[in-house]
């Protein structure tokens, strides 16, 4: 066994990019679900004193934050290697990384997917329509980048897929569950048809987001 635990709710796009470098390298884990009742517990800001998911665990070496989890599982086991080898490709897929975690995530898709997906769907209340409305100039700008670095190649940084190409089509395949970021998704041919290759990986299909969160729900 590899020794490790990975601590998250399932339908996290942080916790599913954990969970497929872990896929995608053959690496056995143990997953301890949590709920929404277990964030911000004592024993929940032991493991994350800023309160959020996912951790991971190997033995006596805890970590969080999710890129530096996934940098440290792909030089643990670096086959198959999810960095690539050029010093232009690594920095295009740190880039794609950075504009995952200061723009898409905090100022596009968390805003819109918590008011049309989480707060409906899971925790029963109208979401903000006014946030969404703020949220979508940039939900657009990044998706507009995101097609234009992309460009006309198989992934992000080349032939193959890098951690930036894991964590972004995690983000995006919860945030197609909604109307408006489907139509953004669709709106970028070679981002829809790039996301489409990386949904159908194994590690994926085996990750998929629950059903109650999921746009037919
Ligand atoms: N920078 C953190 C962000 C993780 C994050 O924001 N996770 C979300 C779930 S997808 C979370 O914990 N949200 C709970 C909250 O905001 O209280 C990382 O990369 O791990």
């Amino acid at each position: 066994m590899s020794g490790i635990t990975v601590h998250g709710i399932p339908g996290s796009p942080f916790l599913r990019s954990v969970e497929i470098t872990l896929k995608e390298k053959d690496v056995p884990y143990h997953l301890r679900a949590m709920s929404p009742a277990d964030m911000k517990t004592p024993e929940h800001l032991q493991l994350h004193p800023f309160g959020r998911i996912p951790m991971f665990e190997q033995d006596d070496f805890r970590l969080y934050e999710t890129q530096a989890i996934m940098r440290y599982v792909d030089e643990c086991f670096p086959h198959p290697p999810l960095t690539p080898g050029t010093p232009r490709q690594r920095a295009r897929m740190n880039q794609v990384i950075g504009i995952i975690e200061w723009y898409f995530f905090p100022k596009a898709s968390a805003p819109i997917g918590f008011n049309r997906i989480i707060a409906p769907r899971l925790l029963g209340m109208p979401g903000d329509e006014q946030a969404v409305a703020d949220a979508l100039p940039m939900a657009r700008t990044c998706v507009t980048e995101f097609e234009r670095l992309l460009g006309d190649q198989l992934y992000f940084t080349g032939n193959s897929a890098s951690l930036a190409d894991i964590m972004l089509a995690a983000q995006l395949d919860l945030f197609g569950e909604c109307a408006e970021g489907r139509e953004l998704v669709e709106s970028a041919p070679k981002l829809s048809a790039w996301l489409e290759r990386m949904l159908a990986r194994p590690s994926f299909a085996a990750t998929r987001p629950p059903e109650a969160l999921r746009e037919a729900a």
